[in-house]
């Protein structure tokens, strides 16, 4: 919890908030003088930034989606909506 509320200042602080490319530097500048790597594992484990229901790390190890958008083909079918559905989130599907 407390990486959590150190983060969400530090976040806050250089207006990075919505930026998730720089949140992730954030994140890694801060685990790299506090916590570690484990430290920062646990956090990425929680994380998800386009709030779609799947991790970040879920989305990077395990499926290949862009964890900040929760459509990551661009079809109008969000990642879990397609993952849940059997389809590929990577292969954008007509309407
Ligand atoms: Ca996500
Ligand atoms: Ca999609």
């Amino acid at each position: 919890m407390k990486h959590l509320i150190v983060i969400g200042l530090i976040c806050v602080v250089l207006g990075l908030v919505s930026v998730g490319a720089s949140a992730y530097f954030v994140v890694d500048r801060y685990f790299l003088g506090n916590g570690g790597q484990s430290d920062k594992d646990e956090f990425m484990n929680k994380l998800d930034t386009d709030k779609d229901g799947i991790t970040d790390k879920k989305e990077v190890d395990e499926y290949g989606t862009d964890p900040n958008k929760k459509d990551t083909d661009g079809d109008g079918y969000g990642d879990k909506e397609e993952i849940d559905a059997g389809y590929d989130p990577l292969v954008s599907v007509s309407k």
